[in-house]
């Protein structure tokens, strides 16, 4: 791991051969860092609104990405912070090729302090709640250590709100210890009227922000 002291040079912490994806400058000040925090979009219509949830965190947090395929169709990533990296599925294995090489929903949930989900699909509601783990965003919340939070912002049609399977997979991921940031009623990407829209970026942002700053994490600003 390395340091970005306030002078600008680098110290060389440890030499853990895995840590391809936090051996990177970090924005460390006074002995404290920035929380990191990383976001994840599935796919629902509301990965529209993800660029956006990006800029909220991007002053406060060092953040990172993730997106699924699905997402991927929703999001403008010419609209993402311009210094925040987005992983996709491609880049799961892309950087591999023999035993020894990191892997990297094993690096993103080591350098992590919190993940978000927003918005979250149905599909990957039940995926989570079920344990699968078939892309990048559910590999690293499968390999996921339940001491760190996870919040999750839930956006579907409300008849997928409503259907009796939600309720059974917010059981599953609750027990979990995973955090709901729950859907707000509004108009929907079909016209339809009800509960299902996700939470406003901006309210996702200060759920997070004041949970960490009621448990602060040792060593973060
Ligand atoms: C699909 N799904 C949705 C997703 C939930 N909707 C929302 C909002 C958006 C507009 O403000 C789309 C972000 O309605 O989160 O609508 C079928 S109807």
């Amino acid at each position: 791991m390395m340091w970005l002291r306030p002078s600008g040079c680098y110290v060389m912490a440890s030499a853990e051969p895995s840590d391809a994806v936090i051996r990177e400058p970090m924005q460390v000040i006074n002995g404290t860092r920035k929380p990191r925090i990383l976001l994840a979009a599935s796919g629902s219509v509301a990965a529209i609104k993800f660029a956006n949830l990006c800029s909220c965190f991007s002053d406060w947090a060092e953040v990172k990405a993730v997106a699924t395929q699905a997402a991927l169709h929703f999001i403008d990533q010419a609209s993402l912070p311009k210094d925040m990296v987005l992983y996709t599925d491609e880049h799961e294995w892309s950087n591999w090729s023999k035993i020894g090489d990191t892997v990297l929903h094993i690096e993103l949930r080591r350098w992590a302090d919190v993940m978000v989900i927003a918005p979250l699909s149905a599909n990957t509601l039940g995926k989570i709640a079920g344990g699968l783990c078939d892309n990048l965003l559910t590999s690293i919340v499968r390999a996921w250590d339940y001491e760190k939070p996870i919040f999750v912002a839930p956006a579907m049609n409300t008849f997928m709100w409503t259907n009796p399977f939600t309720e059974r997979h917010l059981m599953s991921i609750d027990e979990l210890g995973i955090t709901l940031i729950p859907p707000v009623s509004k108009r929907l990407a079909c016209g339809d009227y009800g509960n299902g829209a996700m939470a406003e970026p901006s309210l996702i942002f200060s759920t997070v922000r004041l949970f960490l700053e009621s448990q602060p994490i040792a060593g973060t600003t």
